[in-house]
This record gives C-alpha cells, sequence and structure tokens, in this order.
C-alpha cells in the first residue's frame, strides 16, 4: 500500500509536534511503522492522504457509534453553525443536554459539561475528595482515566502501550494519593479499604475496562465494590466515557445493575466534537461552584456546537434502541471463532483480541500477551484495508455504519494472516 504523502506529512509533524502527534498513541510507536494521515471519512471508511481507504475500527477512539459523518450529524451542526460558535454565556441547549444526560442515565441527578474525559474525571475525583474531606483514590491497575496528574498511575491505553509505568512531572506526592490494585480482585480493595478506609475519597473504576484492551468485570466484582464503597463512606466513581452510550443508551451501570455515585461520560456525547461531563448524587454535586465550594470552570465548557452534536447523537440512540441489538449481533460475529493462540474479549460492541492463549482478567493477564505477534497482525490487517487500534492494550469498537460485508472482508483478512502460520 502507498503510504508515500503520509510518510511524507509524518516527518514534517515532526519537526513541529512531539513525537508528530497530538495524542501519543497515535505515533504507532507500539507497532511501528507510519500511521495513516487521514484526509477525511465515510460510514465504516477512512481515506488516508494517498486515497488508501480502511475499515475503520477505532472510531476516533469510540465516539462515533453511528461511523464517520452521518447525516442527522451534519444537519444538527449545520444548523447550530447558523448561530454562532461560542457564548461563553448559558444556552438552551445545555439545559436541553443535561435533562437528557439525566433521562439516559438516571443516577446523575445532576451534571456539569466540559471538554474532555481527562477533565471531567479529574473534576470528578476533586469533589470526591470535597464531599468526602478523604484523600485518597484507589484506582486499577492497566484502567486509564485520562491524563490526570493522581491517575498517571499504573494507567492503561497510552501508557501501558509505551510501557510507561508512570510518568515523569508528577510529584511524588501526588501519586501517593492514588493507591493502584489489581482490577477484578475483591481481595484487594477490602484489603485497602481494611488498612485505610477512613481516608479513601473515592474508587475510581472502568466498569467495562477499554484501556488494557477490552475486560469485562468478573461476576459479582462491581457489586463488591459498591457495597465497599458504601461501607466506608467513599464514593464510587463510574468512569464511563468509553462505556457510556456504548454498551447501553445508560452505558455498563444500565447492563450489570449498579447505581454509582458519580459517573464520568465522553466521546459519544459528542460524536466526535470535544464534550464531556461528569455528574451523579445531587447531593455530591451540589457541592460544585458556584452552588458549593468545590471549583470548577472552563471556558468552552457547554460549547454550542458540541452541545448540539451531543443533543443529536443522544435524541438519535433514544429514537433508535435497535442499535445496541444490531452492534451486538455484528459485533458477536467479528468476534466469533477465534484461532486457537487468542483470547478475544467483548462486551457488546467493544471487543479486543488478544494474543495469548490465556483468560485475560486484568493487567498481569493482558500484558502477557504476544505483542510482537500482534503488531504484524496490525499491520498484515492495514494492509488488507482494516484500521485497528495501533496497540494491543486497547479496545475495538464496531458502529452500525459497519455493514455485514465489512465484518465479513475483516474476517476474511484476519482468516488470511492464521493461514500464513
Ligand atoms: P480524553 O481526555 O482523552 O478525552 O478522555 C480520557 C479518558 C477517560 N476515561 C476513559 C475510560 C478513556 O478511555 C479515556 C480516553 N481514552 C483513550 C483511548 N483508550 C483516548 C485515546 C488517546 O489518548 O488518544
Amino acid at each position: 500500500m502507498n503510504r508515500s504523502r503520509s510518510e511524507d506529512l509524518f516527518a514534517r509533524a515532526q519537526k513541529s509536534i512531539p513525537g508528530g502527534v497530538n495524542s501519543p498513541v497515535r505515533a504507532f510507536r507500539s507497532v511501528g511503522g507510519t500511521p495513516p494521515f487521514i484526509a477525511r471519512g465515510e460510514g465504516s471508511r477512512i481515506f488516508d492522504v494517498n486515497g488508501n481507504d480502511y475499515i475503520d475500527y477505532v472510531l476516533s477512539w469510540g465516539p462515533l457509534i453511528f461511523g464517520h459523518r452521518p447525516r442527522f450529524l451534519l444537519e444538527a451542526l449545520t444548523d447550530v453553525l447558523a448561530t454562532g460558535t461560542s457564548f461563553g454565556a448559558p444556552t438552551e441547549r445545555e439545559v436541553e443536554l443535561a435533562e437528557l444526560i439525566r433521562e439516559c442515565v438516571p443516577s446523575i441527578e445532576m451534571v456539569r459539561l466540559v471538554n474532555s474525559g481527562t477533565e471531567a474525571t479529574m473534576s470528578a475525583l476533586r469533589v470526591a475528595r470535597g464531599f468526602t474531606g478523604r484523600d485518597l483514590t484507589i484506582k486499577f491497575e492497566g484502567c486509564y482515566h485520562g491524563h490526570v496528574d493522581s491517575l498517571l498511575v499504573k494507567a492503561g491505553s497510552g501508557m501501558a502501550t509505551l510501557g510507561i509505568a508512570d510518568t515523569v512531572g508528577v510529584p511524588e506526592a501526588f501519586a501517593a494519593t492514588t493507591i493502584a490494585l489489581p482490577f477484578n480482585s475483591v481481595e484487594a480493595v477490602e484489603t485497602a479499604f481494611r488498612e485505610r478506609g477512613d481516608k479513601i475519597a473515592a474508587v475510581i473504576v472502568e466498569p467495562v475496562v477499554g484501556n488494557m484492551g477490552c475486560v469485562p468485570p468478573r461476576k459479582g466484582y462491581l457489586e463488591a465494590l459498591r457495597s465497599l464503597t458504601e461501607q466506608y463512606g467513599a464514593l464510587l466513581i463510574f468512569d464511563e466515557v468509553m462505556t457510556g452510550f456504548r454498551l447501553a443508551l445508560g452505558g455498563a451501570q444500565e447492563r450489570f445493575g449498579i447505581k454509582p455515585d458519580l459517573t464520568t461520560l465522553g466521546k459519544i456525547i459528542g460524536g466526535g466534537l470535544p464534550i464531556a461531563a461528569y455528574g451523579g448524587r445531587a447531593d455530591v454535586m451540589s457541592k460544585v461552584a458556584p452552588l458549593g465550594p468545590i471549583y470548577q470552570a472552563g471556558t468552552l465548557s457547554g460549547n454550542p456546537l458540541a452541545v448540539a452534536a451531543g443533543l443529536a447523537m443522544l435524541r438519535h440512540l433514544k429514537a433508535n434502541p435497535d442499535v445496541y441489538e444490531t452492534l451486538e449481533r455484528r459485533t458477536a460475529r467479528l468476534c466469533a471463532n477465534p484461532p486457537p493462540g487468542i483470547t478475544v474479549n467483548r462486551v457488546g460492541s467493544m471487543f479486543t483480541f488478544f494474543f495469548t492463549s490465556e483468560p485475560v482478567t486484568d493487567w498481569e493477564s493482558a500484558k502477557r500477551s504476544d505483542t510482537g505477534r500482534f503488531k504484524e497482525f496490525f499491520h498484515w490487517m492495514l494492509d488488507c484495508g482494516i484500521y485497528l487500534a495501533p496497540s494491543q492494550f486497547e479496545a475495538g469498537f464496531v458502529s452500525t455504519a459497519h455493514s455485514d460485508k465489512d465484518i465479513t472482508q475483516t474476517i476474511e483478512a484476519a482468516q488470511g494472516f492464521f493461514r500464513r502460520g
């Protein structure tokens, strides 16, 4: 596949942008080679600057549940552009979106819009500390919650991809407020609470992990987190930036029937525009300024373009509940019958092919995957016109734009790889 223009652009980009990218995982560091520079997207496909087309299973890391450029979204953006781009003042659409988020995710009694998942988790943590008067946070190894100083401890996603256990630049004092435990181990959480429960403000968890690759919770695990946080007076924060509106209209909390105290959302809300949110119990959220003493702010929070996109996305999801059954069916077909040596984890339309024969239930088992073999698979698929996440430790996504023909083409490309041995 001729990717000469991407190669030229990548060389040029590296002169002005660290690593040539605006987010590390895009640099293909763990799989090598040159990342295709994307010219445009349409439906299930993206097209690079050399005109090569790819079936896209990254979908901007999750937001594009309806694929690229769905007509209803473009129409909503055209309409709002006629009114302006930003006011820094309250707008009716923000009220409508807040009400719609509350309707979709009933555990959210009050919600604040922000611009990224990182802002959402950073703010949720601050609110949990302010509400409880405690400093410590429990997170889980391999989970990623954005580049929040105190959460860049044994994080997943780009940090796992690059093999950075803990990033430099975070003062030891910040990192020391985070207790990183193995995911899916109830005993580890029980011990942490037994030893320091009166100092723990919150447990933050990806209810279905996407950032070490897709790893579902063991049966009873989320229930245990819910009861332990209640028992010790800590808040349970579901980071649903990736799973929100992806696994069900009400996210993982609807699918698993757990009511967290706070939830963070992002990605799908904006359909590709920068918007995220945090919210939950009214008694907790009432501590947020200007109502309460915990400060959080943002020039572009509730931006009219991003909010219009959010309203269009959530209204379309609400009006088409069969979307989830379609996504389930197509993704199940994609992930059916993995060859020997491959463990497939899938929840709804989130999936990961782990290059290991053993079950993948936490970071320790995920990191035993054969990343060298994954690298070969990744490039084989890319050359077959299939764009997977450029890391063993990321989740793939299916959209409603992915046709049965796309799924068949993907399966046949993968079978070609494994036939080679
Ligand atoms: P952002 O700040 O990147 O919008 O969101 C951070 C975040 C928070 N919580 C979860 C569960 C997330 O998955 C993310 C971001 N996800 C990664 C992909 N695994 C973003 C991709 C990237 O870093 O470029």
